[in-house]
């Protein structure tokens, strides 16, 4: 079996999500590491352009965006399941709300409350990147973005106040992650986090209990060994082109997929999948040969190449 490479850096949030998702489902995996800012060509030479943390490459298959790839672990590895008590929908909508209401409040105090000691470089690629921070009024925000990260945290405390253990019921599903992830971002990077998310006081023992999920068996990679793994794999059969689908586009086609939120870099190749739940290319590369990079279709803009 094609072994399952992270391409990731410690300190990023979203590649928290994918590292839990990999301890749920008891897996083992290499760890590559990327830079927190462009350029970044060992990951692009993967995805053709797609910048974000994380990616996860199964030999010649390239999966980003964390909602892929829960569901593409979740397809591989049934068991134990993300979505536990028939919460599959409601699951994976979380991710809607943490990705953006509650991760966004958490990334702005983090920014704002540390911005004299991030490197220059970090700040700038930030700037052109995060298109949903006012980095002019980061620190007038403070208050607003404090108000906004408690209003979401009280929502998951509420969720646990009949001592549940976990968001949707006794067993760990998805939503957990999704729930735990911006508190993680923001008790590692805002000094007064933990006073501030003192008054949620069935947070700390619930966050315990999915930080417990762990990280699955972790070795160290290099990003030469991920291209090798790349090009010595033949990419899974794709699922096809949905005819019905409202693109209009055929299997074969050139297309670019490129994220609707931030970090707008389109990607190009040839359609191989198209539904409602993904969007796959196949491109060419000189230093990872043929690959298909996968999509959620869910937030990507899918285009006929001009
Ligand atoms: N929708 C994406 C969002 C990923 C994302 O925004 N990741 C952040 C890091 S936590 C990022 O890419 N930051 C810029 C970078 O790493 O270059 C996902 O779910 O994977």
């Amino acid at each position: 079996m094609a072994e399952y490479f992270l391409h990731h850096f410690d300190a990023s949030p979203f590649a928290e999500k994918a590292r839990l998702m990999l301890g749920f489902k008891r897996l083992a995996w290499a760890s590559v590491e990327i830079p927190m800012i462009l350029p970044k060509p060992d990951l692009t030479a993967l995805t053709g352009g797609y910048r974000k943390t994380p990616v996860l490459q199964i030999g010649a298959d390239v999966y980003c965006d964390t909602r892929l790839i829960a569901l593409e672990l979740e397809r591989r590895h049934p068991e134990p399941t993300f979505f536990p008590g028939g919460h599959r929908g409601l699951a994976q909508a979380l991710a809607a709300w943490s990705d953006r209401a509650f991760f966004e409040p958490g990334a702005g105090l983090a920014m704002g409350t540390n911005r004299q000691g991030i490197p220059k470089a970090v700040i700038d690629d930030r700037k052109a990147f995060f298109n949903f921070m006012d980095f002019d009024r980061l620190e007038a925000d403070l208050g607003h973005l404090e108000v906004q990260l408690k209003v979401q945290a009280r929502l998951l405390d509420e969720q646990l106040a009949d001592g549940r253990a976990f968001l949707l019921g006794a067993a760990p599903s998805l939503a957990d992650i999704h729930g735990y992830f911006p508190l993680w971002m923001t008790r590692a990077n805002v000094a007064a986090a933990d006073s501030l998310l003192a008054p949620f006081r069935h947070l700390p023992a619930w966050e315990a209990r999915v930080r417990a999920l762990g990280h699955g068996e972790r070795r160290t990679a290099s990003a030469a060994e991920a291209h090798a793994a790349a090009r010595a794999a033949t990419a899974a059969r794709a699922h096809g082109v949905d005819p019905a689908d409202a693109a209009g586009l055929a299997a074969g086609e050139r297309v670019t997929v490129t994220p609707d939120d931030y970090g707008r870099v389109p990607v190009s190749g040839t359609l191989v999948t198209l539904d409602l739940g993904e969007v796959a290319l196949r491109r060419e590369d000189p230093v990872v040969g043929t690959v298909v990079v996968h999509f959620p279709r869910m937030g990507y803009r899918v285009e006929r190449a001009g």
